[in-house]
């Protein structure tokens, strides 16, 4: 099954949250159900904006229509930025339900948190101990774990705490480290994704002839790995929602692919136990993707003559820049399908 509801924002014009998300799902074979969390004429980067948000109560109502008639038999939730408190926890309230009908709803979220720093402890409690994936940038994995994320050792360090938390795969989309900077200032920064998994449960049952049996327990093991990859120097908006949406899929994919074979297949819980090297290869993919979109988003840039200058504030950009950054998404749609890996994952 592969029917993903996905609870993000809507922009009428460009590619950010539900219009990033939810063509490169469809392409990779999802059903994908949108809930549209805002509805605005455009990203808010341009300098102006139209639309409204949706009150959560709507949200809410809208899960209940599909309720009614049976429609909520989800494999995953997807979810994106959330406004404010009453989101969180209808998010919440949608994932309970969820799970209450299929046990084995993935739960990724992309951890879009830097509109109101308030939210971080209920998101913290409420949403991140049932998260299977979060996808947060540097900044975000810092808010979330108070920790700095600087060099690789603090990034490796705050996704240790996340996994504290309750979440079983990480993947730091970005980040600029100081221990890891080019040696002479002309060569080009490279950026690095992180991610993290916890492995299958290695506990072994062992059966005693007086007490029952008794399970040996192993403490947690996790796989963890980088991808490097050379910095772009362009305008983006959108690129974690469009990264989290195809490492969702592509995790599910190559999870099941590496569970055919096994003894154990059980596709109704295909998220119980990735197996070493599934997330790797899940983030080999995303990045091929990531990579192809990004280039062609900056060649339409410099199609339109804009000179990216790295201090110009987001709020600064004109509007007639803005329209030219718009993620280049449907001209991509061969490198979604077929993603040509670049960039290979080293294990840490
Ligand atoms: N994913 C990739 C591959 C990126 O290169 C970047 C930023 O450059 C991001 C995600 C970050 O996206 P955001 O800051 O929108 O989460
Ligand atoms: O990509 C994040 C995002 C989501 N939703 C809306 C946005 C943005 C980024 O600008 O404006 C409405």
């Amino acid at each position: 099954m592969k029917r993903i509801l996905s609870i993000q924002s809507h922009v009428v014009s460009g590619y950010v949250g539900n219009k990033a998300a939810t063509f490169p799902l469809q392409t990779l074979g999802y059903d994908v159900d949108a809930i549209n969390t805002v509805q605005f004429s455009n990203h808010t980067g341009y300098n102006t904006w139209q639309g409204d948000r949706t009150p959560p109560t709507t949200v809410l109502n809208l899960f209940q229509g599909l309720q009614a008639n049976g429609l909520v038999n989800y494999s995953h939730l997807l979810t994106g930025y959330m406004g404010n408190a009453e989101s969180i926890e209808a998010v919440e309230t949608i994932l309970r339900q969820l799970r209450q009908i299929n046990p084995s709803t993935f739960y990724g979220d992309n951890g879009h948190l830097y509109v109101s720093e308030e939210m971080i402890p209920l998101y913290k409690q409420r949403l991140l101990p049932y998260a299977n994936l979060i996808t947060p940038n540097q900044f975000e994995l810092e808010l979330l774990t108070e920790m700095p994320a600087r060099t690789q050792a603090g990034v490796l360090a705050a996704m240790d705490k996340l996994h504290t938390l309750g979440v079983n795969a990480i993947v730091v989309t970005s980040a600029e480290l100081d221990d890891l900077r080019p040696a002479s200032a002309s060569s080009v920064p490279f950026l690095y994704l992180y991610g993290s998994q916890r492995l299958p449960d290695t506990s072994i049952a062992v059966t005693s002839t007086n007490s029952g049996p008794i399970t040996l327990s192993a403490a947690p093991q996790y796989e963890r790995f980088r991808i490097g990859f050379p910095r772009l120097d362009g305008y983006f908006t959108g690129t974690g929602d469009l990264c989290c949406a195809l490492l969702l899929a592509h995790f599910a994919a190559s999870t099941k692919e590496s569970l055919a074979g096994t003894a154990s297949m059980n596709l109704d819980q295909p998220f119980a136990a990735p197996l070493p090297g599934v997330l790797p290869r899940a983030c080999e993919q995303t990045m091929a993707t990531m990579a192809a979109v990004m280039e062609r988003t900056l060649a339409a840039q410099r199609h339109a003559g804009i000179v990216y200058e790295p201090n110009l504030p987001r709020s600064e950009r004109p509007s007639e820049l803005v329209r030219h950054c718009e993620l280049q998404l449907i001209q991509s749609k061969a490198d979604i399908e077929h993603p040509v890996i670049k960039y290979r994952a080293e294990r840490l």
